[in-house]
């Protein structure tokens, strides 16, 4: 047992005995192991990392012999575990178990009572949430390589290379920069299409006057970075610069707002309002932020529905936008470590515009 499933064991104690989790990502994040295959069982008495034969070996080396069995045998070992322990209340992850795991698990493990409401999900993503000193230097790690990446494709940007091929080039960088693998597809959008705020790069090539927004992000030992940045080729009019330079104070003033204490609704209105005060208002449709960790989108969610308040240990991104249709869209995307007297910036590159 580590100090993770220690403090889960503890904490489902209200309402189960022990927690069956089923999903790659909260197993890796338990574990800090990564495997395809497994289950991890969790409770106050021991805690069982099941996978198969493709896995033992490095399973064991990683988390001791004794706490690895094979997953072949699943529900006849968790049953004889369940009996043997008195374990008769069972949390699974509502929001990751499909239904047809459920119903197996319902016909192989008749004895316990499958506690499939919320709880389990809201404890886990309120202990993923708040990040450790290791979690964070991961994160950190996999941003300064996303920096360096841009910086060094920002040298090599010219018109007429496709928005494709800045995309492919800042994976590329990445990559042979120590990524173990990208966050998530890269962005990279310009001119009319940088009005999409999740635009596909296509074959559109890249002209004087367009602004260039690219989103991307590595990951580093299973810890993800997110960041975004808006560039104009050749030139920007008065129009472009009025945009940006309202993006750029409203992103400012989310991260001047984010605090331990802030709801995550002070939070983004800290932007909107900036935004909605220039009379960009009808322009920004998505939330402030979110959460990032092991995976690229986690709690606790930025936006006006966000119900959630910054803790110290979070680490959220700040990345309002401006989109006017057909015509062109700037955001500016940072990542905080929440403390108690406010945040850390975790990303370093400048946020002046740049015209290339
Ligand atoms: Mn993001």
């Amino acid at each position: 047992m580590n100090i993770r499933t220690r403090a889960l064991s503890a904490a489902i104690a209200p309402f189960a005995d022990a927690a069956l989790i089923l999903s790659e990502t909260n197993r890796f994040y338990y574990t800090g192991f990564a495997a395809s295959d497994g289950a991890l069982l969790v409770s106050p008495a021991l805690t069982v990392f099941y996978t198969d034969s493709r896995y033992t070996e490095a399973a064991e080396n990683k988390l001791g012999k004794e706490a690895v069995r094979d997953s072949g045998r699943l529900y006849e070992d968790l049953a004889a575990v369940f009996e043997s322990n008195g374990i008769e209340r069972v949390a699974i992850e509502a929001d990751r178990v499909t239904l047809s795991q459920f119903v197996e698990l319902q016909k192989k493990l008749p004895g316990v009572t499958l506690v499939s409401d919320e709880a389990l999900t809201k404890e886990i993503n309120a202990e993923r949430a708040v990040k450790a000193p290791e979690e964070v230097g991961a994160i950190v790690e996999a941003q300064r390589i996303a920096e360096r990446a841009l910086d060094t494709v920002l040298g090599l940007i010219r018109p007429g290379m496709t928005e494709k091929e800045i995309a492919l080039k800042l994976e590329y960088e990445m990559l042979s920069k120590g990524a173990e693998a990208l966050s998530f597809e890269t962005i990279c959008v310009s001119g009319a299409n940088s009005s999409l705020p999740h635009g596909v790069p296509g074959n559109k090539k890249v002209e004087n006057g367009d602004f260039i927004t690219m989103d991307f992000g590595a990951v580093v030992r299973g810890y993800h970075s997110d960041m975004t940045r808006t560039v104009a080729l050749g030139r920007a009019d008065g129009e472009m610069r009025r945009v940006y330079a309202t993006v750029l104070e409203a992103q400012t003033a989310a991260l001047a707002a984010m605090a331990d204490g802030t709801t995550c609704f002070d939070a983004d209105k800290a932007a909107r309002d900036v935004i909605g005060n220039a009379g960009y208002g009808a322009y920004f449709g998505h939330g402030t932020g979110h959460g990032v960790g092991v995976e690229i989108h986690e709690k606790p969610n930025v936006s006006p529905r966000g119900a959630d308040t910054l803790k110290t240990g979070n680490v959220v991104t700040a990345e309002p936008g401006i989109y006017l249709p057909g015509r062109f869209g700037v955001r500016i995307e940072d990542m905080a470590l929440i403390t108690a007297s406010g945040c850390e910036n975790l990303t370093k590159a400048p946020k002046e515009l740049i015209i290339l």
